[in-house]
């Protein structure tokens, strides 16, 4: 099936939600003003060799500085809502779980001007920057790191659930886990392939507490949600589902039907036995929400090769139980990041959950692309961004969700990844994913073109 063209009037239903998504420890930097302290990415991009050009998020775009400016540029692009992570560590920084005052004001006064603006919060509660004091503790492979993140769930919602009426637990566990611990290219990198397991089912853990704080102290009937990057793939079918089995449904089975499945166990025979998890866990894991948000990107080939499936159990690697998978080279134009560009896959990703798992509302939670953007001062004197490929892009995949929509999906918004430049984790400021370019040495904001294009897009497709 293809996404484009759409043949049929605009099929966003009324209330759905435009936005753009940041995250905390991508934008703010102060990293040790009011009181923050270290998280796993402050020790992880201060490694050398961890992040491209030993990039940190030190300053990054200065956010914390630049938020009122900043926010009046969210205004100005029009949409319903603004998704943005709270940073761990400045709201809990030491280990004896004190809240930091400073820290919740910083977020209390974001809240406070995005309701003047008419903008809906939408909070992610863990985007990645884990205190770094839970991180020498074990990080997501100790249990009670997923009671420490409840008690700070609690804090939060009940600074702020008087105001914001939507929060996000998790931001992609399958890169704080399978990327942090099972491979070593995000913090903390530990690099022990089925690990990653563990630190999956403590993250899941953590949702479901998570879920429950916040219902308990945060106002009314506050929104749940969960965010997850689904590995969507095309190639050998039986490559394709088990990548789908390890990536995909070790969070979407405990979090939507309260189980693993059978299959799962038995492909991890002999790399896991999943004695981690106790009695009771999967009612904590199952909780309802409100809507599951999925952050799309782009699609991966994927072929059975002649390895063995365990070649060594505590071997570095992703994708643990797969190594005799190969990822192949993918067709088509790619992306600055080198991601292939297929805006069906969006399709067949919200297709998918929409046959799968029809009780939840869907909401697109991050899309958007990577460019080589640069900066050139046309004839009119002014600095511009032309960045057609972005436009391209994202026209191409509101098209993809336009389609789902006409074909039955329940998707309740579109979050376009990134509001601003930042920085992109391992890959540092070198890769831009802006609709508002940053200068990096003099932190000036550049609307790109496709600023501009996704504000009139809102602007003739909100109801
Ligand atoms: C997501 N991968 O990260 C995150 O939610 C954002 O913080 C990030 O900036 C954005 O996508 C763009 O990368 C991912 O290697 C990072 O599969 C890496 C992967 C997937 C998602």
């Amino acid at each position: 099936p293809t996404a484009s063209p759409v043949a049929f009037p605009t099929a966003f239903p009324p209330n759905f939600m435009f936005g753009t998504a940041t995250s905390a420890y991508q934008i703010e930097g102060a990293a040790h003003e009011d009181c923050r302290t270290d998280s796993i990415w402050d020790t992880f991009s201060h490694t050398p060799g961890k992040v491209l050009h030993g990039d940190t998020g030190d300053v990054a775009i200065d956010f914390y500085h630049h938020w009122e400016d900043d926010l009046k540029l969210v205004r100005e692009l029009g949409g319903d809502t603004f998704r943005f992570s709270i940073g761990v560590p400045r709201i809990i920084p030491t280990p004896d779980g004190k809240p930091n005052q400073q820290g919740l004001d910083f977020y209390s006064r974001i809240v406070d001007k995005l309701l003047d603006y008419g903008i809906k919060p939408i909070v992610t509660l863990y985007h990645w920057d884990l205190p770094q004091y839970l991180g020498d503790q074990g990080g997501w492979l100790n249990r009670d790191t997923a009671y420490r993140m409840a008690d700070y769930a609690a804090i939060v919602a009940k600074e702020l659930g008087d105001r914001v009426d939507s929060f996000t637990t998790l931001n992609e566990p399958w890169c704080a886990s399978f990327l942090s611990y099972g491979g070593t290219e995000h913090a903390p990198g530990l690099g022990q392939g089925p690990v990653a397991f563990e630190a999956a089912h403590h993250l899941n853990l953590a949702h479901g507490l998570m879920c429950q704080a916040v219902r308990a102290y945060a106002g009314a009937k506050p929104q749940l949600s969960v965010v997850l990057n689904l590995q969507e793939n095309r190639g050998d079918s039986d490559a394709v589902h088990r990548l789908d089995l390890i990536g995909n449904r070790t969070f979407l089975d405990p979090m939507l039907r309260g189980y693993y499945p059978a299959e799962l166990f038995a492909v991890t025979q002999g790399i896991c036995d999943w004695s981690f998890v106790r009695d009771g866990d999967l009612q904590l894991i199952h909780q309802p929400i409100d809507w599951m948000g999925l952050n799309y990107y782009s699609t991966g080939l994927v072929a059975m090769s002649d390895r063995p499936q365990f070649p060594q159990s505590t071997a570095a690697s992703v994708n643990p139980g797969a190594s005799d998978i190969d990822h192949l080279p993918t067709p088509g134009e790619h992306t600055a990041m080198d991601w292939n560009i297929d805006p069906n896959g969006l399709y067949r990703q919200l297709m998918r959950m929409t046959n799968e798992y029809p009780e939840i509302p869907l909401v697109v939670a991050e899309n958007g692309i990577a460019c080589w953007d640069a900066v050139i001062t046309d004839a009119d004197g002014v600095k511009h961004v032309h960045d057609e490929q972005r436009i391209a892009y994202l026209h191409d995949h509101l098209a993809a969700v336009e389609r789902a929509l006409h074909d039955g999906a329940d998707v309740r918004g579109y979050f376009q990844w990134s509001m601003f430049d930042n920085f992109e984790w391992a890959f540092g400021y070198e890769r831009r994913f802006g609709i508002v370019y940053v200068d990096y040495s003099t932190q000036e904001r550049i609307r790109k073109d496709s600023f501009a294009w996704f504000r009139r897009y809102i602007a003739e497709h909100r109801s």
